[in-house]
């Protein structure tokens, strides 16, 4: 239904989601369910949130094709033939566009959309929604599916507007190939994207310069083409499979819990856990190896030492191979990532690592990057620096309620949350994967299922009750938060600097921001809030609503 608001088309709705990523194809398709016209809106040209964006050369997915994929369709994981033990980014876009098809869901996607303003009018119950295309749409509830890597951050370093030749970020990567042959190429960042690019553009680039400022662990991916005989067996037992992946911590199969403390094991016994792990793949079963690599810290020391060695062997220069390792973080405490010959590639005689924690960039010149050391002259600028995760793409989102608080002014000192899904005082929003949740720290697609489908019991029961405004309660909000962080405190990750804790963002609160229990657990809790009837949320019908 379409009306005029001011000067403005307003198109009523029952569900605005935000975002048609993987978490709003699946919102959409399960929303639609409950007899709810929902609609998408939609900042890119495409869907697949994430694998729309990160186009780099490279990009690939660190959890496994076979579990990083939708388990709600039988049919689905049947039929989707996926090419390789860890899919690169073209086959996963291929497979979401394939899923917006199959369940006919971009008849109600509004794509090239960006959310301006979602503001919650309590007199009438409704979201209001506009974008930069200028529209206004109007919905009871409103689910933010806005992902959590998907605000690219540039720094601000003087003077890139001067630089002569092409620049481009790898959460913004663009649709066409970009051709690197014969330039003289720069990566500004070591973390898990420049990781997975740095040893395809070196087979491009007459010289590859990566400017690192802070090493990053990562261990070889053993990515192979898959098996059909064994993807045969796996599909014959997919249903077992997936339920056996939702009794883990992070929501993947086939790696068995630790049983066993670091400590409790001899040297030898360590040594040989670690090599049987390395080059397996997966970073998992690496952190797996023990019960308290990411508890303990000397534990973790040891891990990390081992990683430290075998970059050591792997890199024929000892300085460049020392500057590669690295020894201001604990292992696993930031994404452990997974590459495909990263620190082999600075073997090449044409790929130049450069220490800017030493000698930090001053500035982007006309023609290439200025260190307090030297100027390096450059064609093209990649910069690999991350994104203002987790709540970024929120707040980039005028998200308040009217006469009452933005969700800037509520998140002044990190974001607080409910279970990761609500926010207190922000009636009938939702967060799929929000701060808060395992989100980050698990399989993202299992716990965007999870989300998806609790959300959707919700509103089933809400629907069956005339209730039509829910709510986490303050005191729930702060007794998860505390939770939380309890969780978080009582293991080595708050005591990294990176984006889960905000720290690579000038300014932002340093707030420690996924619930890292594990999936399972808060699979569990959840589970076990709806069986008791929602504790913690606020459910009522205004009187003065005006439909
Ligand atoms: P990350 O992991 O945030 O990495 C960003 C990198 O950029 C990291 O090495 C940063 O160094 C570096 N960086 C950021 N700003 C600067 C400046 N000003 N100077 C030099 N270097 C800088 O982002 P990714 O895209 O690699 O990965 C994000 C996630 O996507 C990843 O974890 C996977 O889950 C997929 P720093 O560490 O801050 O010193």
């Amino acid at each position: 239904m379409a009306m005029q608001a001011g000067f403005r088309r307003e198109t009523k709705v029952d569900v605005i989601v935000v975002g048609a990523g993987f978490g709003g194809l699946y919102a959409l398709h399960k929303l639609r369910s409950l007899g709810y016209q929902v609609e998408v809106l939609e900042a890119g040209s495409g869907v697949g949130g994430t694998w729309y964006w990160n186009r780099y050369p490279g990009a690939r997915c660190d959890v496994e094709s076979l579990e990083y994929s939708y388990s709600f369709s039988e049919s689905l994981q049947q039929d989707w033939e996926w090419p390789e033990r860890f899919s690169g980014q073209a086959d996963i876009l291929r497979y979401a566009n394939h899923v917006a098809d199959r369940f006919d869901l971009r008849r109600d996607i509004h794509f090239n959309t960006r959310v301006v303003s979602a503001i919650y009018q309590g007199s009438s119950n409704q979201w209001k929604i506009t974008t930069d295309t200028g529209e206004c749409f109007s919905a009871r509830f409103c689910v933010m599916a806005t992902g959590n890597l998907s605000l690219p951050r540039v720094p601000n370093f003087k003077g890139l507007r001067a630089f002569k030749g092409q620049w481009y970020h790898t959460g913004q990567w663009p649709k066409h190939k970009v051709d690197f042959t014969g330039l003289r190429v720069g990566v500004i960042g070591t973390g898990s994207s420049a990781i997975q690019l740095i040893p395809v553009v070196a087979k491009e680039a007459k010289e590859l310069t990566v400017f690192q400022r802070t090493a990053n662990f990562s261990l070889p991916s053993g990515n192979s083409p898959l098996d059909r005989d064994f993807v045969k067996n796996f599909k014959s037992r997919y249903a077992a499979h997936r339920l056996e992946a939702e009794r883990t911590p992070f929501g993947i199969a086939g790696h068995p819990p630790p049983t066993q403390f670091s400590r409790e094991a001899t040297p030898e016994e360590r040594e040989q856990a670690y090599k049987a792990r390395w080059g397996t793949g997966g970073n998992i079963a690496f952190l797996y190896a023990y019960k308290d690599l990411l508890t303990d810290k000397e534990a973790n020391e040891i891990a990390s030492e081992f990683v430290r060695q075998q970059i050591r062997k792997t890199v024929k220069d000892p300085a460049v191979a020392e500057l590669l390792a690295p020894k201001d973080h604990y292992i696993g405490t930031k994404r452990l990532c997974l590459d495909s010959g990263y620190y082999e590639t600075f073997n090449h005689s044409h790929v130049h690592l450069v220490d800017v924690k030493t000698h930090p960039i001053e500035e982007i010149t006309e023609t290439g990057i200025r260190t307090s050391h030297r100027d390096y002259r450059l064609d093209a600028i990649i910069f690999a620096t991350g994104f203002d995760a987790m709540t970024g793409a929120l707040l980039d989102i005028d998200i308040r309620v009217e006469q009452g608080p933005s969700l800037r002014e509520h998140w002044a000192h990190g974001p607080t949350t409910y279970l990761g899904i609500f926010i207190a005082g922000f009636p009938n929003l939702f967060m799929i994967t929000g701060p808060g949740s395992p989100s980050v720290k698990s399989n993202m697609i299992a716990a965007i299922e999870q989300h998806v489908d609790w959300i959707h019991d919700l509103l089933a029961r809400i629907q069956s009750t005339g209730v039509n405004t829910v709510e986490a309660t303050p005191e729930a909000e702060s007794a998860w938060v505390n939770h939380v962080n309890d969780v978080a405190n009582g293991t080595l990750y708050p005591l990294t600097n990176s984006w889960y804790t905000g720290s690579n963002i000038p300014g932002k609160p340093r707030v420690f921001m996924p619930y890292v229990a594990g999936l399972d657990k808060y699979r569990d809790h959840c589970a076990q809030l709806a069986r008791a009837a929602y504790p913690g949320l606020k459910c009522s019908s205004p009187s003065a609503v005006n439909h």
